[in-house]
């Protein structure tokens, strides 16, 4: 097997959602999320170009309880909470895209009503990465919106956190992402170049 073919120039990272809300203290904690930013760290210089996606709503925005959606108040726009955690290294970030910016629509992907496909494609990018926050919404959403719009698409698996509102939600999303084409490996190996090539 020959040498992996990462850090290719049409390689991205994308990393979702790696905000405070979603952090330890945040106002939708997802279990143990923080242990995936000294590891995400790592792997950031590997790639020619990094994107951060960011939850960036309005105060009213329809997937808060109070308008009748399912989420406590999370990320709102140029709060504390729509940070990025301060243990990422945001040296490494080249594009920032904020989502879920309209009252009225919810918007789990990355891709959802952002310039994100275009700045990938301007770039000549054909494979993306993913990583971040939260495996069964903006991972998965963003996953299939990657494939969807022709980018092969790669789930680092040991480098996203669930936030489970049912125990089995995250084995369920894989499996799903799996069965459409999205590609899962494990950044400890692909990443140090060890093994699992997922092509
Ligand atoms: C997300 C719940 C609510 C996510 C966003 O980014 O996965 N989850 N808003
Ligand atoms: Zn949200």
């Amino acid at each position: 097997m020959p040498a992996l073919t990462i850090r290719k120039l049409s390689d991205a990272l994308i990393i979702t959602d790696l905000q405070n809300d979603f952090c330890k203290g945040g106002t939708l904690e997802v279990p143990l999320a923080d242990q995936i930013v000294e590891p995400i760290n790592k792997i950031l210089p590997l790639f020619p170009f990094v994107v951060s996606t960011q939850d960036w709503h309005p105060p009213n925005h329809i997937s808060f309880k109070a308008q009748g959606g399912p989420w406590p108040p999370h990320c709102v726009r140029e709060t504390h909470g729509a940070g990025l955690h301060p243990g990422l290294n945001q040296k490494e970030i080249d594009l920032r895209i904020y989502k879920g910016e309209f009252p009225d629509r919810e918007a789990y992907s990355g891709f959802q009503e952002t310039r994100l496909a275009h700045e990938l494609k301007k770039r000549d990018i054909t494979r993306v990465f993913i990583v971040g926050l939260t495996t069964n919404y903006c991972v998965k959403e963003t996953a299939q919106d990657a494939l969807k719009h022709g980018f092969t698409t790669v789930v680092l698996t040991d480098l996203i956190r669930a936030v489970n509102l049912r125990p089995e939600d995250e084995k369920h999303t894989l499996e799903k992402l799996a069965r459409q084409g999205i590609r899962l490996a494990s950044a400890i190996l692909f990443c140090s170049g060890t093994g699992g090539n997922p092509g």
